[in-house]
This record gives C-alpha cells, structure tokens and sequence, in this order.
C-alpha cells in the first residue's frame, strides 16, 4: 500500500512536471500603447496577437498592453512593430504618419479633442 501511494504521488508529480514544462517558454510581459476607446481596444489587441501571444489585452485607461508570449517564436520587437503599424504609437515606436491617419476620427488619440470627448 505504501508502495502503491508512492508510485501514485510520483505519478501526479511528473504530470504536474509534464504539464507546467508545456507552458514554460511563455513569459509575461506589458507595452505602453496610446489610444482612446473600444475600438483602439480590439485593433491593438488584434496587432499584438502575433503567433506566440497570448492573451493580449489593452485596457484603455491606463494604456498598458499585457500579453503573455514565448520568446522562441516571437520578439517583444515584433510586437510593438506590429502595433505601431496598426497605427498606435508603443514606448519604443511611434506609429507611421499614413496608419495613424487611416484610424477612425474617434480614435486619434494625438487630437487633443478627440482625448477631451473621452474624459
Ligand atoms: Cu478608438
């Protein structure tokens, strides 16, 4: 029975071993991402779900950026380049002129009323 116990406790920590090595190479990490609303909300949600994120998630108050992601697949700098090109300035890159023209009007949150009409 002692035995038995053993092997079963074994068991269940080299499952637990399996199962937490599967998710191992997934780091957590936050970006600065200017935006406005909801709609900035899912575009940069959208840009920053690279393969190799996950659970990327805007929130518009504080503007941080959470996102989980494996390093072996993806660059904390290919990510921040896909937002920016989305047309939302991060941090460490500055959107290009053209996207950040293309945003919808309620969302140019480099008008300062655009930021007036959200508060
Ligand atoms: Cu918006």
């Amino acid at each position: 029975m002692k035995n038995f116990l053993a092997s079963l406790i074994l068991l269940l920590s080299f499952s637990t071993l399996m199962a937490q090595s599967e998710q191992v190479n997934l780091s957590d990490s936050v970006l600065v991402v200017n935006g406005v609303c909801g709609m900035c909300q899912q575009v940069i949600e959208k840009a920053a779900a690279l393969p190799g994120v996950e659970q990327a998630q805007w929130n518009k108050d504080t503007k941080i950026l959470k996102f989980k992601y494996n390093a072996e697949q993806v660059s904390i700098e290919s990510i921040y380049k896909a937002v920016a090109a989305s047309g939302y300035d991060t941090e460490f890159l500055a959107a290009p002129e053209e996207a950040y023209q293309n945003l919808h009007d309620c969302c140019k949150y480099r008008d300062p009323a655009v930021l007036k009409d959200h508060q």
